[in-house]
């Protein structure tokens, strides 16, 4: 149907700002008159125009006497308040649009639904829900922070061929570069990065994205007692990064020392925090003790797992998921990537869209 193939030029459009929108969604619009794309624009940049208004202003203008006979189709319900700019329900009625065609509802509370509300008031046309799935996947992050008060979670590990994800005491290098690559692209789209203390020991890694063009995610190192040594990558400056600890608040640069209870439990304790932070998405990169916390407090929405092409015989198990649904599984060169969401999730797999 014409309708979809617009609403999916729309999530077309707004997956060219993936991984520079946090906390706001990725949002894309057209303007549609009898079967002629007038105008385009997505949200570029977060802070900057929303996408409706980009698409309105990307009119010509000797087409601009179209605008109260076309239809705009956008994937998210066009915003109600004045924020970083002015609501785009208001300037789509200035405008004298004749309808509005919109993919999902915002949850948002100084949304939710006043956006549309202001259109129908307005006596602008309405159709909401299509392609709705698409656009679930598409903005899952910023959908799972508004419905359910906590980070979108991404749970990530390399096993070996034998289910291994390492051997204590030993950093060992499990999937290839072009994963190691990929990851890195990852790492640029999350909002935030988190280890335990082992790994932080152990392989020393840099939670950044060198390896890619884009923003670094806030690296979270979970160091109750404060063990880790001055010299570990995390405290290289590369990223801002917080500290997770039971002995101290302060702040020394980009490294931020937080102190926690540790007396009930610190993944939930953290995802409070990162609410609060309005971090929208987190990924778990290990060890096995945090990932597997987080599998049994069934905090996680997806789960990508790389499979390298070698053996170990022994070592620290890889976890194991329950309730789990494997969505993608394809090949790295000698590896394997498979992708499993969660089956209490609210957001669907959508194929045809990116990771
Ligand atoms: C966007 N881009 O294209 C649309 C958004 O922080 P503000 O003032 O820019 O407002 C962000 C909210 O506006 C966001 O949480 C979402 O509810 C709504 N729509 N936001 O950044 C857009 N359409
Ligand atoms: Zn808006």
């Amino acid at each position: 149907m014409i309708d979809e193939l617009y609403m999916l030029r729309c999530l077309e459009l707004a997956q060219k700002a993936k991984g520079f929108t946090a906390p706001n969604p990725m949002v894309g619009a057209i303007l549609v008159y009898s079967n002629r794309i007038v105008g385009e624009g997505w949200h570029q940049q977060y802070g900057e125009a929303h996408a409706e208004i980009n698409c309105l202003n990307n009119v010509l203008p000797e087409d601009r006497h179209l605008i109260s006979e076309s239809t705009m189709y956008v994937n998210l319900e066009p915003c109600a308040h004045n924020g970083n700019t002015p609501p785009c329900s208001v300037r789509l009625v200035e405008e004298k649009v004749k309808k509005v065609v919109i993919c999902n509802k915002d949850p948002f509370e100084k949304v939710n639904g006043k956006g549309i509300q202001n259109l129908i008031n307005n006596n602008i046309e309405i159709k909401t829900d299509l392609l709705s799935n698409a656009g679930l996947w598409l903005n899952r992050r910023f959908l799972c922070f508004h419905q359910l008060h906590r980070p979108y979670i991404i749970l990530k590990w390399a096993q070996t061929l034998d289910s291994f994800i390492g051997q204590s005491n030993k950093q060992i290098q499990i999937s290839n570069m072009v994963c190691k690559q990929l990851m890195h692209k990852w790492r640029t789209e999350e909002a935030a990065i988190i280890i335990g203390t082992k790994t932080a020991l152990c392989d020393n890694p840099q939670l950044n994205a060198r390896l890619w063009h884009g923003k670094n995610p806030l690296r979270i190192v979970i160091d109750r007692e404060l063990k880790i040594p001055a010299t570990n990558n995390i405290f290289d400056n590369s990223a801002n990064t917080w500290i997770i600890n039971k002995k101290k608040n302060e702040i020394c640069n980009n490294i931020n020392y937080i102190k926690l209870t540790f007396n009930y439990n610190i993944v939930s304790e953290i995802l409070k925090l990162l609410f609060e932070a309005k971090i929208v998405s987190l990924i778990v990169e290990g060890g096995s003790q945090l990932l597997n916390s987080f599998i049994e407090l069934e905090l996680w929405d997806e789960a990508r797992i790389f499979t390298g092409n070698t053996s170990l015989g022994n070592g620290i198990k890889s976890p194991s998921l329950t309730n789990s649904e494997l969505v993608l599984n394809t090949e790295i060169e000698d590896n394997k990537l498979q992708l499993f969401t969660n089956k209490n999730n609210k957001y669907p797999f959508y194929p045809s869209l990116e990771l």
